[in-house]
């Protein structure tokens, strides 16, 4: 049992990755059901289009190569036995998987390629057995697939973020080189744990390349084929100033800038007074310091990480503006000197970047000035409803008669699912789920991404970027 804990339990046993009343659904389904045919949409939600991102990650950690084994089910057995008190499980069944295909899972799973960009209320993944007598595996898998959400939902709100920050470079700054860096995820800490810190962090990296989090970067490295999907920078925390004590604060700052003395360095600066810190230190005392760090390339960036964000970004811009002077860039905004930047990593949500970065351009000052960091609102402040993520069956066959179902509840239309076999196709540039077995297969943008235990599709984390980038961008891109 080498690998297993002292509880005996097998690792990763997929047999025990479902909702305990599924474990009773193989009893439910009528007589002679052969396919049970189900698809994963986002019925509507905050955003009008979702980002589909991480099915691969399950799909490489859950279901691909024999995952079912005789110690699995076993051990399966034990535990429903006893959390049912009595014998529900469909032993039979499992083992039938085990000895008719290798402990292989006959379904397979069709999916948009990832980092798509697809509007809400379309087909988004399908999922159906291959083999007849396993009709009752396609939703026992519906538990862990629908966990899709989170990094879908995580890279779509991510996205959002992106379009708004580049709106407003593309109206305030010269360019939109600085981009990819201007939302940092700041998230780790307020993750529910490392493996969602992990997802979460990568589905952010799909639109952005800084970050924190490292988790994200290990979970693209091991399951998108990128060996460094994002970037960072020294910085200071609270304590790392603090522990200078109060008096100690302008020798803390002085202290930073000789143990980084060239390149991009982050200081927090709000532990006592904003204000006088950017005042009497960094534009103060420091600042003949700060300039000459400047030649060495180095960049100083200021963190307030306290306060109304759009009020003391502004008034930090202003203070900054005072001490190191300001120019007026191609677009007429002011910029600090290229050494001197700000990041504001407290308070941001999609929510507040649209009155930070309008308020600043109210004030005259581009947003290539600035970046923000995001924790809380990126990685965590998120659910399934946030897009409203379901997975239904939509297709049967029973007596060998294909039949479409579908459930259309009196108390909520938005809960109305599709009928039939899906394709998603473009149709007059626009995107399209086809129901009943009607579409082009030809014209199908579903691909097969994992059949009989093996995966058929392994889409890079480049692949999924370009995939995700802004209109935007791309038209720059192809532009110049
Ligand atoms: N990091 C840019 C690099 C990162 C951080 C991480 C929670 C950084 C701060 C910074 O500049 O200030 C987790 C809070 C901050």
């Amino acid at each position: 049992m080498a690998g297993d804990s002292q509880l005996g339990a097998q690792l990763d046993n997929i047999l025990l990755v479902t909702d305990s009343y599924k474990v009773t659904h193989h009893l439910q389904y009528p007589d002679n059901t052969s396919t049970v045919y189900s698809y994963f949409e986002s019925r509507g939600g905050k955003f009008r289009s979702t980002v589909f991102f991480g099915l691969q990650y399950i799909l490489k950690r859950w279901l691909v190569g024999p995952v079912v084994t005789r110690e699995k089910i076993d051990e399966a057995v034990a535990i429903y036995k006893e959390h049912f008190g009595r014998d529900l499980f469909n032993e039979e069944g499992w083992n039938y998987i085990l000895n008719h295909h290798g402990g292989h899972l006959p379904v397979r799973i069709k999916a948009i390629p990832e980092g798509t960009v697809v509007p809400y209320k379309n087909v988004l993944f399908t999922v159906e057995n291959t083999d007849p007598k396993c009709f009752w595996l396609t939703n026992y898998l519906e538990t862990l697939l629908v966990q899709v959400w989170y990094p879908m939902t995580v890279a779509t709100n991510s996205r959002y973020q992106k379009e708004i920050i580049c709106k407003y470079l593309d109206e305030t700054a010269d360019n939109l080189e600085g981009l990819p860096f201007k939302l940092h995820d700041f998230g780790f800490r307020g993750s529910t744990s490392v493996e969602s810190a992990g997802i979460g962090g990568a589905a952010h990296l799909v639109n952005f390349m800084g970050t924190d989090t490292i988790a994200g970067i290990m979970m693209a490295r091991k399951y998108y084929a990128c060996p460094m999907a994002g970037f960072s920078i020294p910085a200071a925390e609270h304590s790392t100033i603090t522990t200078w004590g109060r008096e100690g604060e302008v020798d803390a700052y002085r202290n930073m800038l000789n143990k980084f003395p060239t390149g991009l360095m982050a200081c927090v600066s709000d532990s006592y007074n904003i204000w006088n810190a950017c005042d009497h230190f960094w534009g103060g005392v420091l600042k003949d310091s700060v300039v000459e760090r400047g030649k060495n390339g180095g960049v100083l960036v200021i963190r307030p990480d306290s306060g109304d964000p759009a009020e003391v970004v502004i008034k930090v811009l202003d203070i900054l503006g005072q001490k190191f002077g300001v120019t007026k860039n191609t677009k007429g905004y002011k910029m600090l000197p290229p050494y001197v930047r700000i990041i504001q990593g407290d308070g941001i949500s999609y929510e507040s970047l649209s009155t930070i970065l309008e308020c600043m351009k109210v004030h005259g000052w581009s947003s290539d000035n600035i970046a923000f960091g995001s924790g809380g609102a990126l990685l965590q402040r998120i659910d399934r409803d946030t897009q409203k993520c379901a997975y239904k069956c939509s297709y049967t066959v029973i007596n060998g008669k294909e039949v479409n179902v579908f459930k259309q509840p009196i108390t909520d239309q938005v809960k109305k699912s599709k009928k039939g076999r899906l394709s998603l196709e473009v149709i007059n540039g626009e995107y399209a789920t086809i129901q009943e077995g009607h579409g082009n297969p030809k014209e199908d943008l579903l691909q097969v991404v994992f059949e009989n235990g093996k995966l058929l599709r392994d889409f890079t984390f480049k692949e999924v970027r370009a995939n995700a980038e802004l209109e935007m961008v791309k038209k720059r891109q192809s532009d110049s």
